[in-house]
């Protein structure tokens, strides 16, 4: 028989008062923090965590925990104009990294352990009414990441994912569009590159319309596919040397440990409901 089981638990590694939950489905296991509604652990098997959590994360005095899967709404970097009348100052990534969420249901079945984590927001600086954002967890020999929001407005979201990697130096993603957004200085240039596999041995921050539904992450050491939906765009991104020392919830070697590879949708043309998802599958 396989062993399954949804807990509720508090703490995860060194953030030990965290309000979490904890799925296991056989081998598999993931946890999943309360706040931020932020997935921290993915491990298809024991002691194999493909997902990296800082060792300085924090997530007191509205501080977003660095590392696992933030969930970005309704902005995606710094809001934009059109999603702040007020021109009021607001946090980067969205509003609900930092709020507290509900769990909402969970099932276990032959096939998968799942849970769906909801979260209302009475205040969009944009919009008057309540909104309810949903994020559902599904954990069978995969993990996927769900962000659905049924109401009609403008938004913007992202599953920020932080990936661990055994060699920076040997990471690699693949396929990626030619043509990118470079933000690198905060230049927003649209750039060209001559290989569709992003490598890193700098800063990179880019922005890349249009991705393909599958995508290769090759962590030096294991080979993940990563699975996308209701995306407009990928966006890969690590700090290398000079943002790590720089940024107080990451340690000065911590570029070496991980990559973000996160799926987005960033249109803000068209009012719309979301649902977007990232699937990802250890394949060797
Ligand atoms: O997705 C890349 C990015 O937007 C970068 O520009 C970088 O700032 C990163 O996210 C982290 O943002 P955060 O608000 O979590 O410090």
């Amino acid at each position: 028989m396989l062993h399954t089981a949804i807990n509720l638990q508090t703490g995860f590694g060194h953030l030990t008062d965290l309000p979490c939950i904890s799925l296991q489905f056989g081998e598999a296991s993931a946890v999943v923090s309360l706040y931020g509604a932020q997935v921290l652990s993915y491990q298809p098997a024991p002691g194999n965590d493909i997902l990296w959590l800082s060792p300085l994360a924090q997530w007191h005095n509205q501080m977003p925990i660095r590392g696992g899967v933030p969930v970005c709404w309704p902005w995606f970097g710094p809001v934009d104009a059109r999603l702040n009348p007020q021109q009021q100052s607001l946090p980067n990534h969205g509003v609900v990294r930092t709020r507290l969420w509900q769990l909402a249901e969970q099932h276990i079945t032959a096939d998968s352990v799942s849970v769906t984590l909801a979260i209302t927001v009475p205040d969009l600086p944009y919009h008057p009414n309540e909104t309810t954002l949903q994020l559902q967890l599904t954990l069978s020999d995969s993990l996927t990441i769900s962000l659905v929001c049924n109401a009609v407005i403008v938004q913007q979201a992202a599953l920020h994912s932080y990936f661990s990697v055994a060699n920076i130096d040997n990471t690699r993603v693949q396929p990626l569009p030619l043509q990118y957004q470079d933000k690198v200085n905060g230049s927003g240039s649209d750039k060209n590159s001559d290989t569709p596999v992003a490598t890193i041995n700098a800063e990179v921050d880019r922005i890349y319309a249009k991705p393909a539904a599958q995508l290769h992450l090759d962590t030096g050491t294991q080979q993940l596919e990563l699975g996308q939906s209701g995306q407009d765009a990928t966006i890969v991104w690590n700090p290398w040397q000079d943002k790590s020392r720089n940024t107080k919830d990451l340690a000065d070697d911590s570029y070496l440990e991980f990559i973000c590879v996160e799926t987005a949708r960033l249109q803000l043309q068209q009012a719309a409901p979301l649902q977007l998802t990232q699937h990802i599958k250890l394949t060797q």
